[in-house]
């Protein structure tokens, strides 16, 4: 753990984040320096898309075109874009129910994201899945998972596997903090540990669960410290900041690779939208959400890429056109998709 860290995490105050974060400029605008062009143009890219993604399925759900749950990325695109921009295609990555974002990074088709909301059957899992369970194995993307902390276990299995096959790859699992009060974070954090197994613990703390905010509900604030209790490698990270993400992955990722060695990097975030779309949010004010907008993850990127003239605003127009033309590309194939047919309920429940 470095030093800097553990000072930004005695407080969850933006403002305090923030500080730090003009601090470490210099070394930002050195990071973006060594950082291939292409990488960060696609990093920018895809914050954009996934912002764009996320409110048309907003718009969508409020139609009535998608069923059942759907929780969105809104504010948190740096996390999953940055920790994700490090791994390879043969490295795995598994999450909760607010998924849609990692799932099409790592490699899903957007469309089939958008198609698996609308139960189609052209969605990634048929249709069968919906919002919560994106998943595909082709990807190396194993869900997707509604029971909170249930994909922490099922993480440590996986990069177990990748270890007894005497493979280099590694797993990441995304989990938000309330999931980190669960019993199987700790089992997992313990064993992980005590076997060198290659997994990276993503803690998403976007500061609330469903409506109760962390300084309620955890006797602790500082979540990347629970690492210390399992003697494993742990940072906290500011989120809204995605090379900063991008550089503590790499590091979490150089370990894993090198002997096996876990880490659990605390990523603090924000959601902007309500829990779930049937959230009012009444647990906070809207000058809170304000406040934390602020520091907009998209415009904290595009602000350090236009500093260090890698992007300019005409740039930005032509991402945000080619965003907005490539989710309309979604909208049309979820509509066009059919619904499963009857035959499918009974296939892909167990194993041939
Ligand atoms: C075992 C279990 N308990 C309770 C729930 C209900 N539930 C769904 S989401 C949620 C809050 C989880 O918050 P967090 O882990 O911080 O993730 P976030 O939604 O903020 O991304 C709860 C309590 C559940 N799905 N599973």
């Amino acid at each position: 753990m470095n030093a800097t860290a553990e000072k930004v995490t005695e407080t969850i105050d933006p403002e305090t984040v923030h500080a730090e974060y003009l601090k470490r400029r210099k070394t930002q605008l050195k990071m973006i320096k060594e950082t291939p062009k292409e990488k960060l143009l696609e990093m920018l890219y895809q914050m954009i898309f996934a912002r764009r993604f996320e409110e048309k399925c907003a718009e969508v759900y409020r139609m009535g075109k998608i069923g059942g749950f759907c929780h969105l990325y809104i504010g948190q695109e740096a996390c999953g874009i940055g920790s994700l921009s490090v791994l390879r295609p043969d490295d795995m990555a598994i999450g909760s129910y607010r998924t849609h974002v990692q799932a099409f990074v790592k490699g899903i088709p957007a469309e089939q994201v958008l198609a698996e909301l609308y139960g189609k059957i052209g969605g990634c899992v048929k249709g069968k899945g919906g919002s919560m369970h994106m998943f595909s194995a082709e990807h190396q993307f194993y869900g997707g998972h509604g029971i909170v902390g249930g994909q922490i276990g099922v993480a440590l299995g996986m990069a177990y596997a990748a270890k007894y096959k005497g493979t280099d790859a590694v797993a990441v699992c995304y989990f938000g903090e309330a999931a980190a009060n669960q019993g199987i974070f700790h089992e997992s954090a313990n064993m992980a540990q005590l076997w060198k197994i290659p997994v990276i613990f993503i803690c998403e703390n976007n500061v609330y669960g469903m409506g109760t905010s962390q300084a309620r509900a955890m006797s602790i604030k500082n979540i990347a410290k629970k690492g210390d209790a399992y003697g494993m490698a742990n940072e906290f990270v500011d989120g809204m900041d995605v090379m900063a993400v991008r550089d503590a992955m790499q590091r979490a990722v150089d370990r894993a690779r090198k002997d096996g060695s876990p880490t659990l990097l605390e990523v603090r975030t924000y959601r902007y939208m309500g829990h779930s779309m049937s959230d009012p949010g009444n647990y906070r004010t809207r000058d809170e959400i304000a406040k934390y907008q602020e520091r907009d993850p998209i415009k904290l990127f595009f602000d350090s890429l236009k500093e260090a003239k890698v992007v300019n605003d005409k740039d930005l127009e032509e991402f945000e056109n080619r965003a907005a033309a490539e989710v309309e590309k979604c909208v049309e194939y979820a509509e066009n998709s059919p619904f499963p047919d009857d035959s499918e309920l009974l296939t892909d429940v167990f194993a041939e």
